[in-house]
C-alpha cells in the first residue's frame, strides 16, 4: 500500500486517498482502485501496465489517448450528457504524460467510473445492447484521424499464432507436447480456414479498421439500469479485421459456461446470445460493414475460440509465460474449454449463416 501510495502521488489528483485495493479479472494487467476520502473528489483507478506485453508504452498510451480524444469529441458533437462516465479519462503524471515510470514498472491512472459495473457473463438483452455498443465504438472510430499503431504487433493475426504455436511445439520447452498432441492435431485440420481472413486482405478484400481488439464481456461497463455506459480495458484498441470484435465478444459472451471451465459439459454456444448480439451489433455496423465482413461473421464466431484456444496452448507449452495462473494446468484447463466452445460454434454454423441473413 505504501508503495503504491507514493505511485499514485506521482499523479495530478483531486482528495485525499483512503485505500487503494485490487479491483477486476483481468489476466494482463494488476488493477487497483484508489478511493478518496472527500465525498466531493473522485475515485480512481490505478493501473500497473504489464510491460512485458505492451512493450512500447508511449505508444500504448498515444493511442488510447488518440481514442478517448476522439470518442469525447463524438459523443460532445452529439450533444450526449454524463460524458464522463462514457469515456475513460486518464490524468497526467508529474512528468506531462499518462504514465509513469518507477524504474522498474509503468503505471497509469483513470477516472473510476461512478455506479457502474461490469459483468462475467449476460443475458439475451444485454448482449443486444453490447452488440449495438460495439458497433458504435468501431463507427465512432471510422474517421479518427491519427494513425494508430499496433500496440502487440501481428496481435491477431491468425497466420502469426499458428507460428507461435509451431515454434513453441517444436522447443517444446516445458516438455508438455505430448500430452496435448490430440488439440494440436485438431488445430492443424483447421488452420488453413482460419487463416481466410489474413488471405483475403492480402488479396485486397477485407480491409482493417480500428477495433477495440479485447471485447470481453467484461470489459464493458454497465449503469444501474443495463445501459451500455462505455467500453474499457483500450490497450488493444488497433487497426484489425471487425471479426475480432464481433468474434471476440460473442467467444466469452455466448459461451454458456466459463472460460476454464473444468466442466466441458457446461461449455456450449448459446444461440440466443448470438442472435441478441448479433441484431445489435449489425443495427450500428451495417451502415459500414462490406459484405465479405458480413458473410464472414459465422467464420469470425469461430476464429476467435480457436485462436484463443491456440494461444492458450501455446502459453501451456512454453510453461505458461504470458497470461496470469492459478494452477499448473489452468492454460491446458482453458484450451479444452476453448476447443469445445469452437466445436459447439462449428455446429451452429449454418443457423448463424441464416439468422445473418434475415437480419440485411
Ligand atoms: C487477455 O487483459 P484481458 O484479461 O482482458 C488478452 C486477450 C485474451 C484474454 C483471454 C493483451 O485479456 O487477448 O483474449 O486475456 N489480452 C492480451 O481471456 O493478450
Ligand atoms: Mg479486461
Amino acid at each position: 500500500m505504501k508503495d503504491l501510495l507514493s505511485i499514485v502521488s506521482h499523479f495530478q489528483l483531486q482528495g485525499t486517498v483512503q485505500e487503494i485495493n485490487p479491483l477486476g479479472a483481468g489476466l494482463i494487467n494488476d488493477t487497483y482502485k484508489v478511493s478518496t476520502l472527500e465525498a466531493d473528489a473522485p475515485d480512481y483507478v490505478l493501473q500497473r501496465i504489464n510491460h512485458a506485453i505492451f512493450q512500447n508504452v508511449e505508444m500504448l498510451q498515444a493511442n488510447i489517448n488518440a481514442v478517448t480524444t476522439h470518442i469525447r469529441k463524438k459523443l460532445e458533437e452529439k450533444g450526449e450528457k454524463d460524458i464522463e462516465r462514457k469515456v475513460l479519462h486518464f490524468f497526467p503524471a508529474d512528468t506531462g504524460k499518462t504514465y509513469w515510470h518507477d524504474g522498474e514498472s509503468y503505471w497509469r491512472v483513470m477516472a473510476f467510473i461512478p455506479n457502474a459495473r461490469t459483468y462475467e457473463t449476460v443475458n439475451p438483452e444485454y448482449s443486444y445492447y453490447a452488440g449495438v455498443a460495439f458497433g458504435n465504438f468501431q463507427a465512432m472510430l471510422a474517421d479518427i484521424p491519427d494513425k494508430l499503431g499496433e500496440t502487440i504487433p501481428d496481435f491477431h493475426n491468425m497466420e502469426f499464432r499458428l507460428k507461435q504455436l509451431r515454434d513453441a511445439v517444436a522447443a517444446d520447452a516445458a516438455g508438455r507436447v505430448k500430452e496435448v498432441r490430440y488439440f494440436l492435431d485438431e488445430i492443424e485440420r483447421r488452420a488453413e480456414e482460419m487463416c481466410k481472413a489474413e488471405r483475403l486482405h492480402r488479396e485486397g478484400k477485407l480491409p482493417k479498421r480500428v477495433c477495440h481488439c479485447d471485447t470481453k464481456v467484461n470489459n464493458m461497463m454497465f449503469d444501474e439500469s443495463g445501459n451500455v455506459l462505455c467500453v474499457i480495458d483500450l490497450d488493444t484498441v488497433m487497426p484489425s479485421f471487425v471479426f475480432s470484435d464481433f468474434g471476440d465478444f460473442l467467444r466469452s459472451g455466448a459461451n454458456t459456461g466459463l472460460e476454464d471451465d473444468k466442466d466441458l459439459a457446461n461449455v456450449n454456444f448459446n444461440m440466443e446470445i448470438f442472435k441478441a448480439f448479433t441484431k445489435g451489433y449489425l443495427e450500428s455496423a451495417k451502415s459500414f460493414l462490406l459484405p465479405v465482413e458480413i458473410e464472414n461473421l459465422p467464420y469470425a464466431a469461430a476464429l476467435f475460440p480457436y485462436m484463443q484456444c491456440v494461444r492458450f496452448l501455446a502459453d501451456y507449452i512454453n510453461g505458461d509465460t504470458y497470461y496470469k495462473i492459478q494452477y499448473p494446468e489452468h492454460n491446458l484447463v482453458r484450451t479444452k474449454a476453448q476447443f469445445k466452445l469452437l466445436q459447439s460454434v462449428e455446429e451452429h454454423t449454418p443457423e448463424m449463416q441464416k439468422f445473418i441473413a434475415s437480419c440485411i
